[in-house]
């Protein structure tokens, strides 16, 4: 097919983001707006006039709709959702490209996105390239789709599916988008090429969506909705926003549909929840970003993982799915088997649940080589160590690595507490030693806290920051301090919830306020989870560095004497009973609890959902602010990413101190008056909350 046979002249003075051609008799608009081709206010504008001096042109039989730079569209520009509307509006496009007189055919490659699906569903054809993925994200940023993808997505593939896609965001691959009939033929070749010979295969016909009929089906429908609403993490308000939304699809005209969409978009995205997920949205992209940083990251294809527990597992899972070669090495034969095992457990779950193929899965294994030699590790590039907790244990095996491990490799320690200048004090270079803190499950946490020590190199920090990015982790950089950025303001945050079981609360009535505030878990829950004893051993190991002088809450140490460690032992903060292991509070641990306060000589009293929440949050955002003026963190926005990615705080309310930001000033105080005095001994104010605050809302 000739390229190029006419061309046009658009009147616009910004860059060009929108391109028009000719290729016979069919109009081509490619929208060329790096990175992702976000539908900016200007591309609307272009876009528009692209389409009506096309449909104008009474020699173009039929359009093509693209996106340059492998992509189709990734939605609305997200930048603009906090400022007021520009026209033309996204609707606007989206209903002129679904009012036009020619065919219109969307030729996609790589992603179809919100707005972007909105612009291909307002089309008649669906053409997409195999590696495409399309998908409503709104309710990711607290929307739902807000230029008809709520009426016309139901039209396509069914209302309860259009539930199920638009509630939790989820993006689909090509397979899928073909089975239900979201896109018509996945192509081969160029997109553009089989997009008109679709256009002039169907000659001059017109398929508009938002003229199919709705197939009902409310038992699904009740399901759907079922599903979303009884998930208290999926059930945001935007998704149950989006549940009614699509739902009311059935019994409203497309006009009428339109409309409550459009309302219901107005005003999701004036709201909190919205700010809040917007906010994080580009607080996670700036993340990986480190001022100053000038350095190219050193090239890792085998990589080595010293200690094969849980975590040391889980990251030779992270490392060979991402298709590095890795070296796990273990003292003895039968802690090596029981990696191994945990390992296969982990890749046939992922055949088993669809998420890989057992080919894959196969080849994966093959690039595990398990040993008890470290001497195997002599040729990695980089190697994690993941052994105990125990600074004596890592300074002596950062010695034997120094030694083992070529100099141009990258050492790092998956230590989530102790001090990585010590020990990259143990080796002869320790610019090459820095901490890659995982979070547990490793394979599947997205957070990865990279610990820059006094001595990292430049280029090591930036072959830890290059390493998350090809493992798919959302790094964050942290400087060297007790815990770090996430475990040192969740101390301070299990601390405070501790302090008021003495002062009356119960550990179920923290959890619950903690948990209605959105938390995934409150803390003691979370504790019986991931086992008291660990915690159990650590504070012994530090007891004799404690100031006597300091309130330290003893019932953590009460249970663990009473063998209590949490879920394993069937009883911890709370006993576990049944198959399902059903938390329950625990008249035991209640009596612990009073015993404690008795000693301490506290009249106890009934501390209210609201003051927990606000004693906790200032616990943490104080905590937090200590962090950014020691210099720990870079930028107060990389901690509320930690806390929401690692932490179980909820996204929708932004972080700890996104959360602040948006509260009354005097209240905050008040809380961490109260916070000061509870603790009293060695509590630290923070000096900058105010100047951090402003920032963030800035
Ligand atoms: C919507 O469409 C609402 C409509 O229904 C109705 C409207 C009325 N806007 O993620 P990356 C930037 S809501 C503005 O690192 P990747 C991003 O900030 C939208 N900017 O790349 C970054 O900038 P910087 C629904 C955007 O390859 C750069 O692009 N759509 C947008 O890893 C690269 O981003 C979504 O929610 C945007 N829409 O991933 C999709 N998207 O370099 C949101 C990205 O300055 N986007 N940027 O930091 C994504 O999920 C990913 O960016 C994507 C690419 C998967 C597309």
């Amino acid at each position: 097919m000739k390229p190029v046979t006419a061309s046009y002249t658009l009147n616009d003075a910004q860059p060009r983001t929108v391109v028009l051609r000719r290729q016979s008799d069919i109009a081509i608009i490619e929208i060329d707006h790096p990175p992702v081709n976000a539908m900016s206010a200007h591309v609307r504008r272009q876009l528009l006039d692209a389409l009506q001096e096309a449909e104008a042109d009474a020699s173009v039989a039929g359009i093509v709709l693209t996106g340059r730079g492998g992509r189709f569209v990734a939605g609305a520009d997200i930048r603009e959702f906090g400022k007021p509307p520009v026209a033309p509006t996204l609707p606007d496009v989206v209903e002129a490209l679904g009012r036009c007189s020619k065919p219109i055919a969307a030729g996609i490659e790589g992603q179809a996105l919100g707005g972007g699906l909105e612009l291909a569903l307002a089309c008649d054809w669906r053409i997409a390239t195999a590696g495409s993925v399309l998908g409503f994200p709104e309710v990711k940023l607290g929307l739902i789709p807000g230029a008809g993808g709520t009426q016309r997505l139901p039209r396509l593939v069914g209302v309860a599916r259009s539930i199920e896609l638009i509630a939790t965001g989820r993006i689909i691959k090509i397979p899928e988008a073909l089975e239900i009939g979201l896109i018509d033929e996945v192509l081969q070749g160029s997109t553009v090429d089989a997009c008109i010979l679709q256009l002039q295969k169907r000659r001059g016909m017109k398929r508009p969506v938002s003229s199919l009929p709705i197939v009902s089906d409310q038992a699904g429908i009740d399901e759907a909705r079922a599903a979303v609403l009884k998930n208290r993490r999926i059930a945001t308000e935007a998704a149950r926003t989006a549940v009614d939304v699509v739902a009311s699809a059935m019994h409203l005209g497309f006009d009428e549909g339109l409309a409550a969409e459009r309302s219901a978009f107005a005003k999701l995205r004036g709201g909190e929840e919205a700010a809040a997920l917007r906010y994080l949205f580009f607080a996670e992209r700036e993340a990986p970003r480190v001022a100053g940083l000038d350095a190219s990251p050193l090239p890792v294809g085998k990589a080595g993982v010293v200690g094969a527990g849980t975590m040391g597992s889980g990251i030779a899972v992270a490392l060979i799915n991402a298709g590095f070669s890795v070296v796990l090495v273990e003292q003895s034969t039968e802690a090596l088997e029981k990696g191994i095992s945990r390992i296969d457990e982990i890749l046939s779950r992922a055949v088993k649940s669809g998420r890989a193929s057992a080919e894959t899965a196969e080849s994966q294994r093959k690039q595990l080589i398990p040993t008890t030699s470290m001497t195997m590790l002599g040729d990695v590039d980089l190697v994690i160590e993941a052994a105990f907790e125990v600074l004596e244990v890592k300074l002596d095996l950062f010695r034997r690595l120094d030694q083992i491990v070529s100099p141009q490799a990258v050492l790092a320690t998956n230590t989530s507490y102790l001090d990585i200048d010590a020990i990259a004090a143990a080796t002869t270079n320790p610019g090459r030693v820095l901490g890659l803190h995982f979070f547990s499950p490793a394979h599947v946490m997205r957070l990865l806290e990279i610990a820059r020590g006094r001595e990292t190199s430049d280029e090591a920090l930036a072959t830890g920051l290059a390493l998350a990015r090809k493992l798919g982790k959302l790094p964050v950089v942290a400087g060297v301090c007790d815990g770090f950025i996430g475990n040192r303001i969740f101390s301070a945050y299990r601390r405070q919830c501790e302090i008021m079981l003495e002062e009356g609360a119960l550990p179920e009535e923290i959890d619950k306020a903690l948990e209605t505030f959105g938390f995934a878990m409150g803390p003691f829950a979370v504790a019986d989870l991931a086992g008291l004893d660990i915690s159990w051993s650590r504070r012994k190991r530090l007891a004799s560095s404690r100031d006597p002088r300091e309130r330290y809450v003893p019932i953590a140490d009460m249970l663990c004497e009473q063998g209590r460690f949490g879920q394993k032992t069937s009883m911890g903060w709370y006993r576990y009973s049944g198959t399902e292991k059903r938390r329950e509070p625990d008249p035991v641990v209640r009596a612990l609890i009073e015993q404690a306060s008795a000693a301490r000589g506290i009249e106890r009293r009934s501390i209210d959902a609201d003051e927990i929440q606000r004693r906790v949050l200032a616990a943490m955002v104080n905590e937090a602010v200590l962090v950014i003026e020691e210099r720990i963190a870079q930028r107060a926005s990389d901690i509320d990413v930690v806390l929401v990615h690692g932490y179980g705080f909820p996204p929708a309310r932004g972080g700890p101190l996104f959360w602040a930001s948006r509260q009354n000033a005097a209240s905050l105080n008040q809380a961490l008056d109260a916070v000061e005095a509870s603790t009293g001994f060695g509590f630290r104010r923070a000096q900058t909350i105010p100047q951090v605050l402003a920032e963030v809302a800035s």
